[in-house]
């Protein structure tokens, strides 16, 4: 705030002042609702906060970062809320972004949405005006009812009163974004909340360590049996692996059924390299084939929604030529497009595990004429792809640019791949292939733009890796300022903007001829100088060679480096692979 642009009669600082006033009075055997808040979190294995400081949560911020918490300050909420959602993910720990009232709240949501509809388990800590004045809308600085607008956006929503209750409300909010299906968490912290003051030994004795925040849930042994069942009768078995089992941590056991059953199986996007792309069970390169073809599939952790076409039409072959096993923590998913045969509600590592046990010695691996049929349609497919990405044009088309960094994962198979953006995502996701699990991050189950920044930098400071974002230029555009915040923590990502000129292409033209076409872009722009203002390295690529030898040497060097990868604006279309989703005019107005 500004008394140059409001007529407050106070400056932020100023009100911030009576928070640390009382804090400063607490002594030593008092305490209050900054630390609290800080305690409990730290109590439950919590040590990295991702947020945007201002009222009321600057000193919270600033207290956590001093008691040894991480403090990641990003440059707008969405970003840290991305990050706190993708970190989530990776760790099975929820995420926490915090958040100012009202507009920093509300540019959280989003992130928090969109957590919840892709299963991560996050919580979105928010300060917010006082009750009374809210309640009364009497127009409290940044006045909003948070708590009743974060409801329906999330899987549940907490608000705490009392400092004494603070330990509950931390507690409650961490069991429940990581117990059943995951998800994103809303935990409304009142500002006079944190100058709480209260006895110190009554607020240690008044939090709680979450014991068990995702107990295993195991699966009856009926719904095993008949899962068995099932898949003892198919011919053409096929597994679908989703970002579920990714999350599930339960590597081991989802190979070990992969391998012991013999079963050929297909990745979803974040689900890539849970085993290795280049598996000879994967039927990733001929994906049409087998989800038209396959009579048994079973869903490991993933659901039957607009990725996998529903479940139904020309996707997957005759009405009824499928029977669908499915693997999930949550059982309301269970005939959510189609019936399911057998229904295994459970964690995806029980799950497994039991399937396993059951299969017994005399498990017979599906018949060759499957098999070997997949392998031949996934040959002819990957040698008709290894032409094309040999390709060395200036300037680079898609294929060309993403041969080059497919080698550079192959070589570099623990780096963090993060993508979003509609041809760099749909051409990088399948020319890609990942080794490890939980090394690509993405757009997910909305396919939005944005998530860029915030997993790229989630993912370096999770897990000390170096990131390799690849970004479409319109992508990018939606986290973009977030560079500054690579540079200031100096984090080990490299940024790679296939740079078309535009959203999907950059040919577009206004038709009256006033203004750009609706999804170009200014021509031959060079984001790379943007890495360069932050004292980043900033890199203009023109062809493959430039661009992996610009990429090896980030990742050698582990500096935030920002490469403007020139791409052919005729290349891309519109809408990438899902062009069938985008409604068409086919009206012609008359002048
Ligand atoms: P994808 O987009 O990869 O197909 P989805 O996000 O659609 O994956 O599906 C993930 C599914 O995994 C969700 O239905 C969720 O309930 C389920 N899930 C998440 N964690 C677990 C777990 N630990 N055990 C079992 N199922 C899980
Ligand atoms: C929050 C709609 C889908 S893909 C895309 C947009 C705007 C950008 C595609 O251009 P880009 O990629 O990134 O340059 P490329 O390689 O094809 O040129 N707002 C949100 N989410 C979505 N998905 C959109 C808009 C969209
Ligand atoms: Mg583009």
């Amino acid at each position: 705030m500004d008394r140059n642009t409001t007529d407050q009669s106070f400056t932020e600082s100023e009100f911030n002042a009576e928070s640390v006033t009382n804090a400063e009075d607490t002594g030593p055997e008092q305490t209050d609702g900054f630390h609290l808040v800080i305690d409990a979190l730290k109590l439950n294995g919590i040590d990295t906060i991702y947020g945007v400081p201002g009222i009321p949560i600057t000193d919270l911020g600033r207290m956590a970062q001093a008691e040894g918490m991480r403090v990641i300050s990003f440059r707008h909420e969405q970003n840290a809320g991305n990050a706190a959602a993708i970190a989530g993910f990776l760790t099975k720990k929820p995420g926490i972004c915090l958040t100012v009232s009202a507009p920093g709240f509300l540019n959280g949501l989003t992130a928090l949405a969109n957590a919840t509809t892709n299963c991560f388990p996050m919580i979105l800590i928010s300060g917010s005006s006082e009750r009374e004045i809210v309640d009364l809308q009497q127009g409290d600085y940044e006045e909003m009812d948070q708590l009743a607008i974060a409801k329906p956006l999330c899987k549940a929503a907490f608000r705490v009163l009392h400092a004494a209750d603070i330990g509950i409300g931390v507690a409650r909010a961490i069991r429940a974004a990581c117990s059943g299906r995951p998800g994103g968490v809303y935990l409304d912290l009142p500002a006079k909340l944190f100058s709480q003051v209260i006895d110190a030994e009554t607020g240690a004795k008044s939090l709680v360590k979450v014991i068990d925040p995702a107990p295993a849930q195991l699966p009856a042994p009926a719904a095993v049996k008949r899962a068995l069942d099932v898949l003892k009768g198919a011919k053409r078995p096929l597994l679908v692996l989703g970002k579920g089992a990714a999350y599930a941590q339960a590597d081991e056991e989802v190979r070990a059924l992969v391998e012991r059953s013999g079963i050929p199986y297909v990745p979803m996007s974040m689900a890539k390299g849970l085993l290795p792309d280049t598996h000879e069970q994967s039927a990733g390169a001929a994906r049409s084939m087998v989800l038209k073809d396959a009579d048994v599939v079973v869903l490991v952790g993933a659901r039957l929604n607009w990725l996998l076409s529903h479940g139904k039409g020309k996707t997957w072959g005759e009405p009824g030529s499928k029977k669908f096993i499915q693997i999930d923590i949550e059982p309301k998913e269970m005939d959510s497009n189609v019936e399911i045969v057998a229904p295994l509600v459970g964690d995806i590592g029980s799950c497994v595990s039991a399937l396993l046990e059951g299969m017994g010695d005399d498990w017979k691996a599906p018949p060759a004429e499957w098999t070997d049929g997949i392998k031949a349609r996934k040959d002819a497919n990957l040698s008709k792809m290894s032409a094309k990405l040999l390709k060395n044009s200036t300037p680079m088309d898609f294929h060309g640019a993403l041969g080059a960094l497919r080698t550079i994962i192959k070589e570099r198979p623990d780096a963090i791949l993060v993508n979003e953006g509609a041809n760099t995502l749909d051409l990088a996701r399948s020319v890609i292939d990942m080794y490890q699990p939980r090394k690509r991050l993405d757009v997910g189950t909305w396919g939005v733009m944005g998530i860029g920044m915030g997993f790229a930098i989630a993912a370096a400071v999770e897990t000390g890796k170096p990131v390799l974002a690849v970004e479409g230029d319109s992508a990018f555009g939606f986290s973009g300022m977030e560079v500054e915040t690579i540079c200031r923590y100096n984090l080990p990502v490299c940024i790679v903007i296939f740079n078309n000129n535009g959203i999907y292409r950059g040919t577009d033209t206004d038709p009256t001829g006033r203004d750009p076409g609706t999804t170009v872009f200014v021509k031959d722009s060079r984001y790379d100088k943007m890495m360069e203002a932050f004292g980043g390295i900033g890199v203009n690529a023109t062809t493959p060679d430039e661009l992996a030898r610009a990429v090896n040497e980030a990742m050698d060097s582990g500096k935030p480096t920002l490469i403007n990868a020139v791409i052919d604006p005729n290349a891309g279309t519109e809408s990438g692979n899902i062009g069938s989703l985008n409604p068409q005019s086919t009206v012609k107005k008359k002048k």
